[in-house]
């Protein structure tokens, strides 16, 4: 397919990557090239051609950070928190991430897809062609085979690349009370049998006073060096405990949340080359007021991702645009950098490097936008700008 007259947008070489008057050839699930209408190779015949008018071309977007299947919701929850209670204090009480476990436990499989279903429909009409999906709602190895088929389902039903991430450790289930060490020991068993159903492509925990300790932590990371998985951590989101630091340790595609992120975190990242990913849905959400250390992070070099954290507890949202929106508003990222976020930078931070710009050899996922500039991608909010999305060559009707 031939797409000319377009505004690439390509993000190729750390900017914008601009091309007035673009074109871009696409053979099957591969970008053959992309550049200048004007230099198109001489006798490219596409079988079909698009004349685009000029209207902007993006990567298709990526969220790399979702905890999308789980039954029902904590619209309660949200009631209660409003009237001042914290979500410590609902976690702690049993409810919280416990509440939703319950709910899941109890969906059907079927169930649990629909509702899953629905929501990466939002977030592929909005232009997300690749989208992470975590279990760790299901807390026993059975319902967290289902969560993780479910997260498969999706990427094999919607023209969206689903990667899976195993969350066993994300919360401590009500028959391990007072045994977190030996549930550890189960959700290391679990993985080695998930990994090998093929259900699981990266691993990640809870390290938190709520949830794992660092020491827990290194088990699961341990147990996924064996099983030759890669790792991420959702580290320092409510307070600093040295999670960052332990999980570059490790090589970690990712470090995900990090308000409380300090210095020894951020060097260790930066020496790992670890991605540091904002969830400003979250920090909105339980309406955290100590913010990542973006100025810190910018100056070490780090790259940064910005993704939904969809989830029904800290962050019910379905609109990545209006978090890489929020990444500019509330924790002070520039556009180019939120717009990086949400392309090439969450795909590194799933260790995906066959997309996240425009070039020759790169996945064909796009989107063409009803928008000029891409800067308008993170300055609108609540629109549908959408024109067409385009994933692995093919369009989405
Ligand atoms: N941190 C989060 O923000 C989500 N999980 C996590 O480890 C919240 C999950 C929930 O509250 O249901
Ligand atoms: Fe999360």
């Amino acid at each position: 397919m031939l797409w000319r007259h377009a505004t690439l947008a390509t993000l190729a070489d750390g900017g914008w990557g601009l091309i007035e008057d673009g074109a871009l050839l696409t053979r099957g699930a591969t970008v053959l090239w992309a550049g200048s209408d004007a230099e198109l190779p001489a006798g490219c015949d596409a079988a079909k051609e698009h004349d685009l008018g000029g209207a902007l071309v993006t990567p298709g977007l990526v969220d790399c950070h979702t905890h999308l299947v789980y039954g029902g919701d904590r619209a309660a929850e949200f009631e209660q928190r409003l009237q001042g209670a914290s979500y410590e204090e609902i976690a702690r009480a049993g409810g919280g991430i416990l509440s939703t476990v319950h709910a899941t436990r109890a969906a059907s499989e079927d169930a649990l897809f629909e509702a899953a279903l629905a929501r990466a429909r939002c977030l592929l009409r909005e232009g997300v062609t690749t989208l992470e999906i975590k279990s760790g709602y299901g807390l026993t190895l059975a319902a967290e085979a289902r969560c993780l088929r479910v997260a498969r389902r999706i990427g094999e039903s919607l023209p969206i690349s689903v990667r899976t991430t195993y969350l066993g450790a994300h919360a401590l289930p009500p028959e391990y009370t007072g045994r977190a060490d030996e549930y550890i020991g189960a959700v290391c068993d679990w993985m080695h049998r998930l990994r090998d159903e093929g259900l699981i492509d990266a691993v990640d925990a809870f390290c938190e006073s709520i949830a794992f300790t660092p020491a827990q932590t290194r088990r699961v990371f341990d147990a996924a060096q064996v099983s030759g998985l890669p790792v991420k951590l959702h580290a320092e989101q409510l307070s600093d405990q040295g999670g960052a630091a332990l999980a570059a340790a490790y090589g970690a595609l990712s470090c995900d949340h990090l308000e409380y992120l300090g210095a020894d975190g951020i060097e260790a990242m930066r020496a790992a080359g670890t991605v540091a990913v904002l969830l400003p849905g979250a920090y909105y959400f339980l309406r955290e007021t100590r913010r990542p250390p973006v100025e810190a992070l910018r100056a070490a070099g780090i790259p940064i991702a910005v993704a939904t954290d969809h989830n029904p507890g800290s962050s019910p949202a379905l609109s990545l645009r209006l978090m890489a929106h929020m990444a500019c508003t509330l924790l002070g990222l520039n556009p180019l950098e939120a717009v990086r976020g949400i392309t090439v930078n969450a795909a590194r931070a799933l260790g995906l490097s066959d997309r996240g710009t425009l070039t020759r050899g790169q996945r064909a996922d796009f989107v063409v936008w009803k928008l000029g500039h891409p800067r308008e991608l993170v300055y609108w909010f609540g629109d549908h700008a959408t024109q067409h999305v385009v994933s692995a060559g093919q369009e989405l009707a």
